[in-house]
């Protein structure tokens, strides 16, 4: 089998897709990466010899081996579904960690995202604190960037404030939000902070920029995304109805809404 036909190639493709119809990501606004085990590589009769060696600029040692289908940096979601061997690339981390073998696509010669290190870098994290970790997704929700310029950038206030907004939120992010500064994309430093943040959290608001979030599958992860949105999409129509909440669900209603589902809010957002 060609790894061109593959459900990771598909799933990519469907996504990024999805992700651009949304709005979230105009021009070459957004990256994903998404981790292949060994069997999973092992699969295709495509992949044996690396294409060529990209150097990173920072230590993924912490991965050596790992197989990362990655969107590539400057190309247009609108086009992966169909580019995807030209807009999407298969790399190994190499032993030493200080640069990718490059297995499949980038065929006119390119990179992986400029974000390459906060996926990195979250994909560490994550996976100390869960095995199946995968998905790394970075995308530009319009309602969570336009929050960010109005909300107190304060985790439990942001946090609450969207579990609040429909029930469905609590039940999708017990954790809540983390918050990271405003800080330039693509260095090691926002990749860090993120990283940092992701210890905690699935989902980092980058202020006045977009969001990280993580986890198992594309699905989850994109559910994730979608979730946080319609819930800054909801706060948005609100102050366009004039802000006045007359009504709304009360931390009573959240911590019923907890136990019926089985989750745990983050104890520094909501007290039992
Ligand atoms: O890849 O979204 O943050 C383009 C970006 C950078
Ligand atoms: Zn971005």
């Amino acid at each position: 089998m060609k790894f061109i036909d593959s459900e990771f190639v598909k799933k990519m493709c469907e996504i990024t897709n999805e992700l651009y119809k949304h709005g979230w990501d105009e021009r070459n606004g957004g990256n994903v990466s998404l981790r292949l085990t060994q069997e999973e590589v092992n699969r295709f009769n495509d992949l044996n010899d690396p294409i060529r060696n990209i150097p990173i600029k920072f230590d993924a040692s912490a991965l050596a081996g790992q197989y990362f289908l990655v969107t590539g940096t400057g190309r247009y979601f609108k086009n992966v579904h169909n580019y995807p061997e030209r807009d999407t690339g298969l790399v190994r981390i190499t032993d030493k960690g200080n640069s990718v073998d490059l297995l499949w696509g980038f065929s006119d010669g390119g990179q992986p995202t400029s974000e390459f290190p906060a996926h990195l870098m979250t994909h560490i994290s994550r996976q100390k604190i869960d095995s199946d970790q995968r998905i790394v997704m970075h995308c530009h929700p319009t309602n969570l960037v336009a929050l960010s310029f109005t909300h107190k950038l304060d985790e439990a206030s942001v946090s609450r404030l969207l579990w609040k907004m429909q029930a469905e939120s609590l039940v999708v992010f017990p954790e809540g939000m983390g918050i990271i500064p405003y800080m330039t994309p693509g260095t090691n430093e926002i990749g860090q902070a993120t990283a940092d943040k992701m210890n905690e959290f699935r989902i980092v608001m980058w202020p006045h920029h977009g969001i990280f979030a993580c986890g198992d599958s594309m699905d989850e992860t994109y559910g994730l995304i979608e979730t946080v949105e319609k819930a800054c999409m909801i706060y948005t129509a609100i102050q366009s109805q004039g802000g006045n909440i007359l009504q709304s669900i009360t931390d009573d209603d959240l911590r019923d809404l907890a136990k019926s589902f089985g989750v745990t809010p983050n104890p520094r957002f909501l007290s039992t």
